[in-house]
């Protein structure tokens, strides 16, 4: 089913509603957020400069460290009273990146999840268990609240605790499950340990996403689950999930081009590529309130398409995600980047500076073992302080990033050192895009 109308107008239509847009929210930027109004400023750009879309390729890019610059509200154009919710992501170091939605915010997201769950058939007849996890990760909240202005029925049950969702998908008869791929393979290990068919389960449909995944994957959860694996995408910087979503002509994801405009750009020039040429995806809000975001560099490698889709939609479609330009990686979902555990190491004593981190794929779950190096070899004779220590590191690594790894503590000068630039990341996984 198609959703909204704004999903079929066309390309003129949808031109003249997105420059419309692009004009407030520019003007909107200026007078709000000292931080876009400077930018603006010395370029010289004043928000009467934005005549057509093309203008926008005068606005300098917005990126993550912006916001952490900005840390926590900096980037917020409405003031504390309407902003109804917040959420947050990683960011490069230490500090999250903090995002507020206001009411109308709130509208616009649930409306994005709507389309995305009624694009993979998902009716007011199904039964949707959410197991991604419910708080600051804009998974859940953001899924859920889709799902129930679609009508559908809401099972809740967030992250984690495998047999008890088995129980529930048992128990409630669920239809559709949502949450990332990585994690649904597991759900289907968990099933043939338990013994459990794909029969003995109602699923039809998955709405996945979060991380990318392959092919194989994709027939491997679709045969394991007996369900269609469907994908969608998102970032908090821009809403959350419900920025795309694939639909069941599988051409793409579709964009809700009406909120979220998008460029493709040469990362290393900035300039913006033609459709259908491969580039990192660069998001414009077109009708956020609480925090827009203005040519946002997602990091995120794709193509872009315009001809309108088999399923009768016209919004522009992304193909699935390549990979991404820096070195963030998405382990079970969560953003993790390798600079994170750098300053969680760096912050204990006896420990460093050298240190690896290698992730592989257990169960078609990821996993993190961080090794670093002692600083005094003596340390290894006493088995309590090793055992102490190694738990304060995972304590503080699961602090900052809520993800379990492994620590293997080595003797002072194990890992290999280079002259030129180390490599502190061994990536063993099958890659996920
Ligand atoms: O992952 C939002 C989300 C939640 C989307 C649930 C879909 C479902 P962040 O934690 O900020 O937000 O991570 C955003 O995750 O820049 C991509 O690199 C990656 N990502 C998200 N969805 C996909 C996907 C949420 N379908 C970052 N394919 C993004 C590939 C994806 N990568």
């Amino acid at each position: 089913m198609i959703y909204s109308s704004a999903e079929t107008l066309s390309r003129a239509e949808m031109s003249a509603l997105q420059l419309e847009r692009l004009q407030q929210t520019i003007r909107h930027v200026y007078d709000k957020v000292p931080f876009y109004r400077t930018k603006m400023d010395e370029l010289g750009i004043h928000p009467e400069a934005v005549q057509q879309l093309s203008d926008l390729q005068k606005l300098p890019f917005t990126v993550k460290s912006d916001l952490r610059d900005n840390y926590p509200t900096g980037l917020f154009a409405a003031p504390l009273k309407d902003i109804v919710r917040f959420h947050a992501s990683s960011g490069t170091t230490g500090k999250p990146i903090v995002v507020g939605y206001t009411r109308n915010d709130m509208a616009v997201w649930s409306d994005c999840c709507a389309r995305l769950a009624a694009a993979a058939g998902v009716t007011e007849h199904d039964i949707c268990q959410v197991a991604f996890g419910y708080g600051m990760f804009t998974g859940g909240f953001g899924l859920h609240q889709g799902l129930e202005r679609l009508g559908a029925a809401v099972i809740p049950h967030s992250s984690g605790n495998s047999e008890r969702q088995l129980l529930f998908m048992q128990d409630l008869r669920t239809t559709v499950l949502i949450c990332t791929p990585s994690y649904a393979l597991h759900l289907s290990e968990i099933m043939a340990q338990e013994g459990i068919l794909p029969e003995d389960l109602n699923l039809r449909v998955g709405l996945f996403g979060g991380e990318g995944h392959t092919p194989e994957m994709r027939s491997l959860i679709e045969q394991r689950l007996g369900i269609t694996d469907t994908q969608n995408y998102g970032l908090t910087e821009i809403v959350g999930p419900g920025v795309s979503y694939e639909c069941l002509a599988f051409a793409g994801m579709h964009i809700n081009e009406d909120h979220f405009y998008p460029e493709i750009i040469d990362s290393k020039t900035g300039e913006v590529l033609p459709d259908g040429e491969e580039g990192e995806l660069v998001f414009t809000t077109l009708t956020k309130e609480g925090i827009p975001m203005i040519r946002y560099k997602t990091k995120d490698i794709t193509r872009l398409h315009r001809e309108p889709c088999s399923c009768g939609r016209t919004n522009v479609r992304m193909e699935l995600v390549r990979g991404r330009s820096d070195d963030m990686m998405i382990i079970r979902g969560v953003n993790v980047f390798p600079s994170q555990i750098e300053a969680v190491l760096m912050s204990i004593a006896g420990i460093g500076p050298h240190y690896q981190i290698i992730v592989t794929t257990e169960h078609f779950m990821d996993q993190i073992e961080v090794q670093v190096e002692l600083i005094d070899p003596t340390r290894l004779e006493s088995y309590r302080e090793l055992e102490q220590l190694t738990k304060e590191i995972r304590h503080k690594i699961r602090t900052v990033l809520q993800i379990d790894v492994r620590v293997k503590l080595l003797s002072p000068q194990t890992l290999e050192r280079t002259a030129g630039k180390s490599k502190r990341v061994i990536d063993l996984r099958q890659k996920a895009f």
